[in-house]
């Protein structure tokens, strides 16, 4: 018979408003189904003792202090089959360097050992309330999306959208082809990350490429009179290597480096490897990839944690701006809901599934939409979203326009721009040729999006 460990690590008379008012826990809250047999409130109970300070038996070395430090749930919803944990900010490793906080700390103790427990089928975080002092302890972002729009020579509130692409093909481009497509889609766009497996490829070597990157950014600076953007990977396990990427891109941009932001795969990576960019390079906009977040944040998974807390650990982390999904939109899992991870990174502050988070003026963190988006899913995916101040990578919809990829990049802006004047989008495309363009060159989505496009815009072929 298991340790019963509810009059320990449970208190179901604790008011979450005031332990919210007292500011002295992180407060979690999880879906959580006992394995068969096990008790509702037994299990949560246990599940606290684990993600804090204890096992599955009571051990002779806990003394009084110890006791104070344990997570506590104090709300359970065995119908709805949800628990919250309240753990005291004291539990949390504190950096020896500065004393500051760290997400591996609070990974490791909310969604640690618990995700492997015997009398837990399964357990995920919904959300999470971080009190004031603890958000004082993490770094949150250095450069937000004002400092991309400044320097694209916009307000610096509402500065707008900022169209993007990736560089496709995924891998496979040798260092002048590579360098060509990222000129051609400049001409008409802002912004171009590498896609996240791009690196330092034998075919595709950094310091053969990069070079070749920087002069045709300002090839095409001087040739729209615009300022353009980079997001170079830097992404690595090795914390040195990471920062001898990130230095030898910043010396290779040159007088453009503030152009350049530093993309890091974030999940794959974890913690460590976004800190490393954010605390060596606090100049850049720091561009978080969440490749590989799908194994643990898919709705379909009951495990793990959900995209919205993923979002909401980077911003903590400093991340400047992170994938959110498309909403829907596009070719990647995700619904019109999900416009709650974007208000939750970008607003000061915001209603979470469970928890209304203040962020005391902590840096925003952009909401980056990206998977199968071209000028064509856009005009919905804003109206959805209420505003168009994010940035936006179409890969597929830039380089897959019939016309060029400066072509597919101008429709892009011009998506937004129909958007923003309210105009129809096929009385749009009438005068906006590249717009008009993007219907035949994805007729699949024209015809689910716009059925009827080809009589109204005489288009038959
Ligand atoms: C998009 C993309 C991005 C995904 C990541 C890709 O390319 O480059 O990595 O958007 O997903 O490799 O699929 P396309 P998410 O524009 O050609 O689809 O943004 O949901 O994290
Ligand atoms: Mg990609």
């Amino acid at each position: 018979m298991a340790l019963d460990q509810t009059a320990r690590y449970s208190d179901l008379s604790l008011d979450e408003e005031k332990l919210i008012a007292d500011g002295k826990h992180i407060l979690v809250a999880y879906t959580m189904t006992p394995a068969k047999g096990y008790g509702y409130l037994s299990t949560a109970a246990h599940f606290a003792a684990e993600s804090s300070t204890g096992t599955n038996v009571e051990v002779s070395t806990t003394d009084d202090f110890t006791k104070g430090v344990d997570a506590l749930v104090y709300e359970i919803d065995e119908a709805k089959g949800i628990m919250k944990i309240a753990y005291p900010n004291e539990l949390f490793d504190r950096n020896v360097i500065d004393g500051r906080a760290m997400i591996v700390s609070f990974l490791t103790l909310a969604i640690g050992n618990n995700q492997g427990m015997g009398d837990v089928a399964c357990a995920q975080m919904q959300d999470f309330y971080v009190p004031p002092r603890m958000l004082q302890l993490f770094d949150g972002p250095a450069k937000d999306i004002s400092d991309m729009w400044r320097i694209l020579g916009r307000p610096v509130k509402d500065g707008g959208y900022i169209a993007g692409t990736i560089i496709k093909p995924k891998l496979g481009l040798r260092p002048e082809p590579f360098a060509h497509a990222a000129y051609q889609f400049w001409l008409g766009g802002d912004f171009i990350k590498n896609d996240e497996p791009q690196g330092n490829q034998v075919f595709c070597p950094m310091k053969k490429v990069i070079p070749l990157v920087a002069d045709a950014m300002k090839r095409a600076q001087d040739e729209t009179g615009e300022a353009k953007l980079f997001s170079a990977n830097i992404t690595a396990d090795d914390h040195h290597e990471m920062c001898a990427r990130a230095d030898y891109i910043l010396e290779t941009f040159g007088s453009d480096a503030d152009k350049v932001a530093f993309l890091v795969d974030g999940y794959v990576g974890g913690p460590g490897m976004v800190t490393t960019a954010r605390r060596n390079y606090p100049g850049q906009y720091l561009h978080y990839h969440r490749a590989g977040h799908g194994a643990v944040t898919s709705p379909s998974s009951k495990r793990g944690y959900t995209a919205f807390v993923l979002a909401k650990m980077s911003r903590l982390m400093g991340a400047s701006g992170i994938h959110v999904g498309t909403m829907g939109y596009g070719k990647m899992e995700g619904g019109q809901e999900d416009k709650i991870i974007a208000y939750m990174i970008e607003r000061d502050e915001c209603q979470g599934p469970f928890f209304y988070q203040k962020w005391y003026g902590m840096k925003p963190t952009t909401p980056i939409i990206s998977g199968g988006m071209n000028a064509l899913r856009l005009p919905g995916f804003f109206e959805n979203l209420g505003h168009g101040n994010v940035i936006n990578t179409s890969g597929g919809g830039s380089y897959g326009h019939i016309d060029s990829p400066a072509a597919g990049a101008k429709s892009l802006h011009q998506a937004y721009d129909c958007w923003k004047q309210g105009a129809d989008p096929i009385e749009y495309a009438k005068e906006h040729k590249e717009f008009a363009r993007a219907f035949e060159s994805f007729p699949g989505d024209a015809d689910k999006i716009f059925p009827g496009w080809r009589d109204k815009l005489g288009v038959h072929k």
